[in-house]
């Protein structure tokens, strides 16, 4: 039934979940995955997931918390639903069913500061009867210090390699599930010490639901219910076969959690209110849109940003300070230039799109400008369009199906051309108040990060298939 499904020994195991380090003992229950020798911890009963959440900050660092090992479920650095979804469901199950290596702890891989950026993510998360405050960000927990002071274990689930910055982590790493091309490297060693699950479905929490029906049935109240629906419905698309996400187990999966759990919201409904909540920047300054859907991309001189707006470019460029904060955005994130794609819709649901190319440089502006004007593969269809800011450029996007994942390839071209080569060896003559900072070598922020790796970039692509 499943296309890739292995565990690290490299044994198909489809979807059932089998202890390499268990051959040829008898299986564990479903709800012991604990491996011989090591103290079980003792199955919780059941507070439901809001009372675990509540009580993970205590348990990690609280009075009388202890010293004992703490197993982190941690999602990948992009962070969106289906990792948030899937740490905290799992989590979840590995501390109801005794199946933890210490204190169990879904760790929301971001700074706390970035989550109000996935609006998405928190309109499920309150949708399912649970405070953001409940959760645990990243820069909250000191991962270093407890594998040095108590031991670390580590589940990576919608992820199977860690980032780069993470490879310190790498030897406590016991599990991974995921729906991604699976990137470990797998050794005879390693095939002992770490379980894989990784199956090409649409939604990783279409992987951990099948363990929470298999292992824990009982867990599965609207709450965890509701988590895990939400987000399979958004990475599968409302499982239209058109925009061919959906397999068939995402699908029996859905299809599981409408039969066992009553008062689930409306399939469609559920789906179009997440998927328009991706797009709501109410709420957020220039700095945060910016921010919100942000890529990068480097050449052997120039570092450039391309940030997806979701309002007309006017408005966002009507924003107090934004000038400032252009400038200053892109120094902090050793831009060159910032792409602004701005998408916004007509009443009728029509896509506009418009592009701002901002510099403080001018010879760069016009560089990269031009390169776009001229592209071919796909021609952007641009019109300049008038604009007061000093240092942006305007367009009108005739081609609205180009997203960013079209404009990528284009930019990446120009940043390799030899057109920005001598453009950029000529910034030495240039007078001083054409130049920004020196080109910055891409700093720690961008690098690996999880704007870096960008949100999901099926996103504009999505919106344009349910509209
Ligand atoms: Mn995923």
């Amino acid at each position: 039934m499943c296309t890739v499904c292995v565990t690290a020994s490299g044994a198909p195991v489809c979807g059932v979940w089998r202890d390499p380090t268990r051959e040829g003992r008898p299986e564990p229950g479903p709800r012991s995955p604990v491996r011989p020798g090591e103290e079980p911890q003792a199955a919780a009963a059941d507070p439901g997931m809001e009372a675990f959440l509540r009580s993970r900050g205590a348990e990690l660092s609280g009075p009388g918390s202890g010293l004992g090992p703490v197993h982190v479920v941690l999602g990948n650095e992009a962070c969106d639903m289906d990792s948030m979804v899937c740490a905290l469901v799992y989590g979840y199950l590995l501390h109801m069913s005794g199946g933890g290596r210490g204190v169990v702890i879904p760790l929301l891989n971001i700074p706390a500061q970035d989550f109000v950026l996935r609006s998405d993510s928190v309109a499920l998360l309150r949708k399912s009867g649970l405070s953001p405050e409940l959760l645990l960000f990243r820069d909250q927990v000191d991962l270093r210090r407890i594998r040095r002071e108590r031991g670390l274990w580590l589940t990576l689930v919608d992820h199977n390699v860690l980032a780069d910055s993470d490879s310190y982590l790498e030897g406590a790493v016991v599990e991974v599930i995921d729906h991604h091309k699976l990137e470990r490297v797998v050794t005879a060693e390693t095939a002992a010490s770490c379980l894989i699950t990784v199956e090409t479905v649409g939604s990783c929490a279409t992987l951990v639901t099948e363990k929470l029906l298999q292992r824990a049935p009982e867990l599965l109240d609207l709450n965890v219910a509701t988590l895990l629906y939400g987000t399979i419905l958004v990475d599968c698309v409302d499982l239209a076969p058109e925009a061919g996400k959906v397999t068939p187990k995402d699908s029996e999966v859905v299809h599981e959690l409408e039969t066992k759990v009553q008062s689930l919201p409306q399939r469609s409904e559920l789906f179009t209110e997440l998927q328009d909540q991706k797009f709501n920047v109410h709420g957020l300054n220039s700095e945060q849109m910016l921010r919100k859907d942000l890529k990068s991309v480097s050449g052997p001189d120039l570092s450039l940003g391309i940030s997806v707006i979701y309002l007309p470019l006017q408005d966002f460029l009507g924003m107090a300070g934004v000038a400032a904060e252009l400038s200053s955005f892109c120094q902090t994130m050793g831009f060159d230039l910032l792409l602004l794609m701005s998408i916004s819709f007509t009443a009728s649901q029509q896509p506009i799109r418009e592009l701002g190319v901002f510099s403080l440089s001018q010879p760069i502006r016009e560089q990269v400008s031009a390169h776009l004007v001229q592209a071919e593969s796909p021609a952007l269809l641009l019109q300049p369009i008038s604009c007061e800011h000093p240092h942006v450029t305007a367009f009108h996007q005739g081609n609205a199906t180009a997203s960013r994942k079209k404009v990528l390839p284009i930019l990446k071209d120009c940043l390799f051309s030899d057109d920005i080569t001598s453009c950029v060896k000529r910034r030495d003559f240039l007078s001083s108040d054409d130049l920004m900072v020196p080109p910055t070598p891409v700093n720690s922020l961008v690098e690996g990060s999880p704007l870096d790796q960008g949100l999901s970039p099926t996103e504009l692509t999505t919106r344009l298939l349910t509209r």
